[in-house]
């Protein structure tokens, strides 16, 4: 049966970027980043040599782009603030005056255009001369980031209508310390432990500045969070998908919302001699500071079965000592990111929010399907036509209906994003966004999933066959 969906008044409908991944370098002065360091010493890396030195032009084109924003249906949209522009001499030092008038500018624009701004504070995008001090190894860079923090928060205060101090936290850790995607390209846990536990302590520090300037915003952080599934209910397999699960879940969601750390994942890093130093007031500032709001990126859920084979002790530590992924045979995919596509899992997703974590204020933050040569898809006109992202947005916000419905606090849905930007090392390849971007031109045409987005954002819900939910 088809029934028209609809969702809770004021539900926030946008999208999602990054700095890093649309401004482009621009005018105003910025300090070098990781990534554009990366890119400079290898460019190999990088999807057909395509850098972050423009990316989707942003900078120059953000009156442009917000009239865009209108153009499909957002009342909301989350920026990320380049720690490397606003203070351009390393990340530390001076703030820059001309960062300030456009993110003003900017910030301005959107709230005279009716779209609320969500900004969010660190977006995988660190000075390089503060990754060359140790990144968030160093507790000197976690001060740097608080002075950054707090002048965001005077400077824009009175334009922001939610504050994010990161998004996805455990991202830098597993690509720079674990899976060798992320610059420095370091493997060693036991130094991406600290640097997560400097981040986690990052953050409360943030929210302690941030609550003394008595903002009517509220500020949390956006996690990417996917539900862990076992192979079977094997206890094997169950005890695996614990493990995996305290590694890559409950690691950066307890801290930094409910303030504790989890106790498995405590017990793991005692017994292999992997836990970072801290100090005991450390604790108190995480316990007392925790996220007022959460924003949660979903796209595909962790499958895991117990090991099948021996760890290599000789090897360096890993999570993956404890489990091993589970390629489900069946499993619909998005074969361009190689990532599995479980509707489903977003509901479950809602519900752990609701049942574990006080039923915190929440929102989707990303979700979105990236796809690789979209121009096949053009039709003469040189629009996209998109139906599989349209039909992807549906079947996941069917789930977010549900979960409305069965109690969960869940107040907007971000889509990954909104003009094409740039995937970090996939660079262009996979294409996210509402709106087309030609390379060459900067051109920027509204695809097909544009014009529904606006559609569904007026009628604040879609019509759906409700029989396709499980
Ligand atoms: C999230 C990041 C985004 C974005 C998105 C899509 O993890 O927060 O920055 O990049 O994933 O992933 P990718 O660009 O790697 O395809």
């Amino acid at each position: 049966m088809t029934e028209m969906l609809a969702f809770p008044k004021d539900f926030w409908w946008g999208s999602a970027w990054s700095a890093e991944q649309a401004e482009g370098r621009g005018e105003t002065g910025k300090a070098e980043t990781v990534w554009e360091h990366w890119f400079k010493t290898e460019p190999n890396r990088f999807y057909e040599g395509i850098g972050p030195e423009i990316t989707t032009d942003h900078i120059n084109r953000y009156k442009e782009d917000i009239q865009l924003m209108k153009e499909t249906g957002h009342n909301s949209f989350r920026i990320s603030i380049s720690w490397a522009r606003m203070f351009p001499n390393g990340g530390v030092g001076e703030k820059n005056p001309k960062a300030i008038a456009f993110y003003r500018d900017l910030l301005t624009e959107m709230n005279e255009s009716g779209i609320k701004p969500f900004a969010n504070l660190y977006h995988f995008d660190m000075p390089f001369a503060l990754q060359e001090q140790g990144g968030w190894e160093s507790r000197e860079v976690v001060e740097s980031y608080v002075t950054f923090a707090t002048t965001c928060f005077e400077e824009f205060g009175d334009l922001v209508y939610h504050w994010f101090t990161f998004n996805e936290p455990l991202g830098p850790i597993l690509g720079s310390y674990l899976e060798d995607f992320h610059y420095p390209n370091i493997v060693d846990f036991k130094r991406g432990a600290q640097a997560g536990f400097n981040t986690i302590l990052a953050h409360a520090k943030a929210i302690e500045s941030f609550k003394k300037l008595n903002l009517t915003s509220k500020i949390g952080v956006i996690l990417n969070l996917s539900p862990t599934y076992p192979r079977s209910q094997n206890e094997y397999d169950r005890e695996a998908a614990e493990i995996a699960d305290a590694f890559y879940t409950r690691s950066f969601l307890d801290p930094m919302v409910k303030g504790t750390f989890p106790k498995r994942l405590v017990e793991i890093l005692k017994e292999y001699d992997q836990m970072p130093t801290y100090e005991e007031n450390d604790l108190k500032i995480i316990a007392e500071n925790t996220s007022q709001i959460l924003g949660l990126n979903y796209y595909e859920p962790r499958r895991v079965k117990a090991r099948l084979t021996e760890i290599n002790k000789r090897g360096p530590f890993l999570p993956e000592w404890f489990f091993e992924l589970h390629n489900m045979p069946g499993k619909k995919m998005n074969v361009y990111r190689g990532w599995e596509i479980y509707e489903r899992g977003i509901y479950d997703l809602c519900v752990d929010i609701r049942d574990n974590y006080g039923n915190i204020e929440a929102f989707i933050s990303e979700n979105g399907m990236g796809v690789a040569n979209e121009e096949r898809f053009l039709n003469e006109e040189g629009q996209i036509i998109d139906d599989y992202r349209i039909n992807y947005i549906k079947d996941h916000l069917a789930y977010v209906h549900k979960a409305i419905q069965d109690g969960c606090n869940i107040n907007g849905y971000h889509l990954w994003t909104f003009i094409d930007c740039w995937s970090w090392i996939n660079s262009y390849k996979n294409r996210y966004g509402l709106v087309s971007l030609d390379l060459k031109t900067q051109k920027r045409t509204i695809k097909k999933s544009g014009e529904f987005y606006k559609e569904m954002s007026l009628n604040n819900g879609f019509e759906y066959e409700t029989s396709k939910l499980v």
